[in-house]
């Protein structure tokens, strides 16, 4: 197939999802075409079968706020007659389901045919799609949409409840890791620059948004360091980060926090971590929590959203109402003080990621999907 695809090429993981997606169906024999305003950031490689078109983006003066949208559009419908994609696959909604619809219109009005599917992560339903200034816009692009994905159960539900929409047929496709990248490397993960070795590393990756209470991963750390000697290792980049530094400063555990910023790849960090903590108001998945669980780290995070669907709580971690930060230290330091417990617990996530979600089982449901709808099924 001819497949074009679309996502946010920043940190975040629909982008990462996209692009992991696209790598793995270029392997398999697809032709893929990655359309967006810049590389997504895990695209670093030439790669057989797999093609970048940057949207260019004009900024006129009257411009005050580009229209990236139309521009977007343009592209995918170029690219779509250039290249005979057969389907465009644009994860996160907005805007990207919009301007799929956009270019497919304007390749029927050509008489040409192609297909458009629509992958839900997350917040483009449950928070910003729900904003007034987005929602009908939202609903109108994922209602037409050939093809829905939902990548997780609980998003599913969210967007049935969220945007009325009884009809829209939603498949639930989960995201995948490839187990061969994401596994335990402790000898690639230079331990000794991040913490001594009477200490636990405690680790979490995120954008830093509000929705990922970073401040609870301060508070919890804060909790299970009274009793574990533990430094707290933040990876990524985003608005909170300002308010989880000055609480730790607050609490006298600044000298035990340490901020890498962002990085490209997480696999070879997490192969270095004894604890994963991930306490967000909401997931509708948490890709980095099957990251940590391939390469074999416990997650202790909030129970509720998609996260449950990953974590196996009691057996691959804990989960816990959002905000209880003292069950979640408690919990966390069970694991840190108790070696088989650890162990048990990290040789479960491993297998449960690989078994659940290895790229070899969950890339063929995308495929099937696409078949499906390019005979005429799907939503
Ligand atoms: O977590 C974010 O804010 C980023 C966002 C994104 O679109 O990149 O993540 C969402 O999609 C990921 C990939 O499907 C999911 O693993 C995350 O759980 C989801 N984030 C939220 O639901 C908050």
């Amino acid at each position: 197939m001819k497949i074009g695809i679309t996502c946010y090429p920043t940190f975040g993981g629909s982008g990462a999802v996209a692009t992991e997606l696209g790598l793995q169906l270029a392997d398999r024999g697809h032709e893929i075409h990655f359309i967006s305003y810049a590389q997504p950031f895990r695209l670093v490689h030439f790669h057989e079968g797999l093609f970048f078109h940057e949207v260019e983006v004009n900024r006129y003066p009257l411009f005050e706020y580009p229209p990236y949208s139309l521009a977007l559009a343009v592209s995918m419908h170029e690219i779509t007659r250039d290249h005979g994609l057969d389907l465009m696959h644009v994860h996160y909604a907005i805007p990207h389901a919009t301007a799929g619809w956009i270019a497919r219109e304007m390749v029927r009005d050509e008489g040409g045919e192609v297909k458009l599917v629509t992958t839900l992560h997350g917040t483009d339903i449950t928070l910003v799609g729900q904003d007034p200034s987005y929602w009908s816009i939202t609903k109108f692009s994922i209602e037409r949409s050939d093809g829905l994905t939902a990548v997780s159960e609980y998003l599913q539900r969210e967007t049935y409840d969220a945007f009325r929409c009884p009809e829209c047929a939603i498949r639930v496709i989960p995201n995948f890791i490839d187990p061969a990248i994401y596994q335990r490397r402790p000898e690639l993960c230079q331990r000794q620059a991040l913490a001594s070795d009477d200490e636990k590393i405690v680790m979490h990756i995120s954008n830093f948004r509000r929705v990922k209470r970073i401040e609870d991963v301060v508070r919890v750390f804060d909790r299970l360091a009274r009793t574990v000697p533990a430094r707290l290792v933040f990876v990524g980049d985003g608005p909170e980060r300002p308010a989880a530094a000055d609480l730790a400063r607050e609490l006298d555990r600044e000298d035990q926090v340490t901020f890498l910023g962002k990085l490209e790849t997480v696999a070879e960090l997490l192969s270095c971590a004894d604890l994963f903590l991930l306490p967000s108001e909401e997931e509708s998945f948490g890709l980095v929590a099957l990251e940590a669980m391939a390469c074999g780290v416990p997650v202790v995070g909030s129970a509720g959203s998609g996260l449950s669907e990953v974590v196996v709580d009691g057996l691959t971690g804990h989960l816990h109402p959002v905000g209880d930060v003292e069950a979640m230290a408690e919990s966390s330091v069970r694991l840190l003080t108790d070696p088989e417990h650890w162990a048990s617990f990290s040789l479960a996530g491993r297998e449960s990621a690989v078994e659940r979600f290895a790229a070899d089982r969950i890339v063929p449901m995308y495929e099937r999907y696409y078949e499906e709808v390019l005979a005429g099924g799907g939503s």
